[in-house]
């Protein structure tokens, strides 16, 4: 797939170095102004606050959601994570201060913070977990016994029979009983501790096998009972369990939209979706969480993935100019095995690098973060359509796209309510001029779209070479290598790896013996830091001596001239 655009999207994140705002109060439906997630399936806690810094928050996206971060079975596949064996913090993916640095890094960012939360089952294995503890199945010392699981210890095997989809094993997973009152202050428990290391939401799975009082019971205990809630509710029909029970107590995900777009982009016409929405029997707007792709559809062929090419991003065109529900973008990696875990245990290294699609960045996804927040409110406007798979329409008179989905190029006048004006088109990074009548002529390639807003009125603020961070330090360590040789900084905050050689941050050889590197990180941050080399083989040397120690000002960039010590 050659529609990501990496120079492009890095170079997007400057522009938007001020899109930060003050955080609002959490809620059910994800508020407007910035209502993207970025779903980082299977990212760890650091590679998430890296991405929080450089990309999600300059973006615009308002939340990131994160795999789950509690103790679960051991294993290489991605689904251990739905095996809970405790509510201890700890998994591949980082410990719990790796969890909490991710927490702050992504507030600093402006990125709320939502937790995917296994809280209908336990793990169908014994054995030690990713924490250590020690269990067995349905007795997890220190968390739950025999006791607190549901009677139905069968699989759950008819949807149209709500006791046995509530009561019985989802896929073998030993249920626990939610009616009960232990077990409900026990997940409240691991929730509000997520609410205390500062988490501003939930991804409830499996909500559907969980009754909705129970889960408003649940929710009830919690330190911010307001907290935004999004429920895997997978709506079915003749499902004895429906989506609509659970408006109460939060927003519901809505599986038919996914599994729509997949059939239009795919298969039907594009000028179908011109009432795209509550008119296709979805749940309320406000209501409702929606995607192209999530986890499991992009494997069991729900709906449009990765390899369906421009159907898929122009698919993600659309979803985040159009005003209904809260988007969620699945940022994943290429698979041919379904059960595959994230590559390196989670660690991002580099996006597009050992299969990490990073779609969170894509150019053509990246930017219309920014045009859905700045169109918040307004409703959809001068609608065109050819009868068939080109389509376009403006947000009142603050943005406005076109989609070619056709295999020719289109070219034409459109009307839109637009100020007049210069804009950059953000999907090309080309300027657009909007005369006074608010028509402007372009011509779309084949299967591209074009994207307008007010807050994009210069492709040349918009696409500025690259940023330098607003916050953070400048590292420059003189150091003469040998030839394989490369010399990196590893230090005690999620934007510096952690301590873990394996994240450390690469320097650049420009100038060398001095090699550098700027890094985003928040005002007043205090930490620690050493310089490595990795040999052409990976081996690390660290440099001799104590932890070097610096602070990022309260406003600027800290410059860092260091010298190796051999
Ligand atoms: C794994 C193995 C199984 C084994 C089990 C227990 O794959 O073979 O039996 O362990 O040993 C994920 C994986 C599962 C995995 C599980 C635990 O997808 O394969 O099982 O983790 O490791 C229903 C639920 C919905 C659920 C889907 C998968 O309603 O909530 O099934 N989705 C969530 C997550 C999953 C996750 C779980 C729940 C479990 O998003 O990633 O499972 O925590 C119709 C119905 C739907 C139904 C759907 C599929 O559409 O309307 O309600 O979804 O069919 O059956
Ligand atoms: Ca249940």
């Amino acid at each position: 797939m050659a529609r990501k655009t990496v120079a492009a999207a890095l170079a997007l994140v400057a522009g938007a170095a001020v899109a930060v705002t003050a955080p609002t109060p959490a809620q059910a439906s994800a508020p407007g102004g910035k209502d993207v997630t970025a779903v980082m399936f299977e990212w760890n806690f650091a590679s998430v606050a890296k991405a929080c810094t450089d990309e999600l928050g300059p973006d615009g996206y308002g939340y990131v959601q994160v795999s789950p971060p509690n103790e679960h079975i051991q294993g290489s596949t991605w689904w251990t994570a739905y095996q809970p064996v405790s509510y201890k913090i700890g998994t591949k993916l980082g410990d719990r201060s790796a969890f909490k640095s991710m927490v702050d890094t992504c507030h600093a960012a402006g990125v709320k913070v939502v937790v995917d939360s296994v809280i209908n089952h336990m793990a169908n294995a014994s054995g030690t977990g990713t924490a250590g503890s020690s269990f067995t199945k349905y007795d997890y010392p220190g968390t739950y016994s025999a006791a607190d699981m549901d009677d139905c210890t069968a699989n759950i095997t008819n949807y149209a029979d709500r006791w046995n989809v509530q009561h019985c094993e989802l896929v073998g997973l030993p249920d626990l009983d939610t009616g009960e009152e232990y077990v409900r202050k026990t997940i409240a428990g691991y929730l509000n501790d997520l609410l205390s290391l500062g988490v501003d939401g939930f991804r409830i799975d499996a909500a559907k096998h969980i009754a909705e009082d129970d889960l408003a019971n649940i929710k009830s205990r919690l330190s911010n009972p307001g907290v935004y809630w999004k429920q895997e509710t997978i709506g079915a029909s003749g499902e004895a369990v429906q989506p609509s029970e659970y408006y109460n107590t939060g927003d519901v995900q809505e599986f038919h939209y996914g599994y729509d777009l997949k059939r239009v982009f795919n298969n039907e016409k594009l000028a179908e979706l011109k009432n795209f929405g509550e008119a296709w029997g979805y749940v309320p707007s406000g209501k409702a969480s929606v995607f192209v792709t999530n986890h499991d559809t992009e494997r069991n062929g729900g709906t449009l993935t990765y390899k369906d090419g421009a159907n898929y991003t122009l698919a993600h065109v659309f979803m985040l100019a159009w005003p209904y529900g809260s988007p969620d973008v699945h940022s994943g990696y290429e698979f041919t095995n379904t059960d595959a875990g994230g590559p390196n245990n989670g660690q991002v290294n580099a996006c597009y690098t050992d299969g990490w699609k990073c779609q969170h960045a894509w150019r053509e996804i990246a930017s219309m973060v920014k045009f859905r927040n700045t169109a918040a409110g307004t409703s959809v406007t001068n609608w065109w359509d050819n009868g068939g798979n080109q389509i376009a329409f403006g947000r009142g008179d603050k943005a406005y796209v076109a989609i070619n989905h056709e295999g020719s190029s289109l070219t034409r006048t459109f009307q839109t309510s637009l100020p007049s004006g210069s804009y950059c088109d953000v999907q090309s990074g080309k300027g657009v001029t909007v005369d006074s009548s608010g028509q402007f002529t372009a011509t779309l390639g084949a299967n591209t779209a074009l994207a307008l807003h007010v807050g994009a009125k210069n492709c040349d603020t918009t696409t500025p070479p690259d940023p330098a961070p607003t916050a953070g330090a400048s590292f420059n360590v003189n150091a003469t290598t040998q030839w394989g040789e490369n010399i990196y900084v590893v230090g005690n905050t999620s934007a510096l790896g952690n301590w873990d050689t394996s994240a450390a941050l690469k320097l650049d050889p420009a100038s060398y013996p001095v090699w550098k590197l700027d890094v985003s990180m928040p005002a007043g941050t205090s930490f620690e830091y050493k310089y490595i080399r990795k040999d052409a083989g990976g081996a690390v040397t660290w440099e001799s001596g104590s932890n070097r120690t610096a602070t990022v000002p309260s406003s600027g960039v800290i410059t860092l001239n260091d010298t190796w010590r051999g």
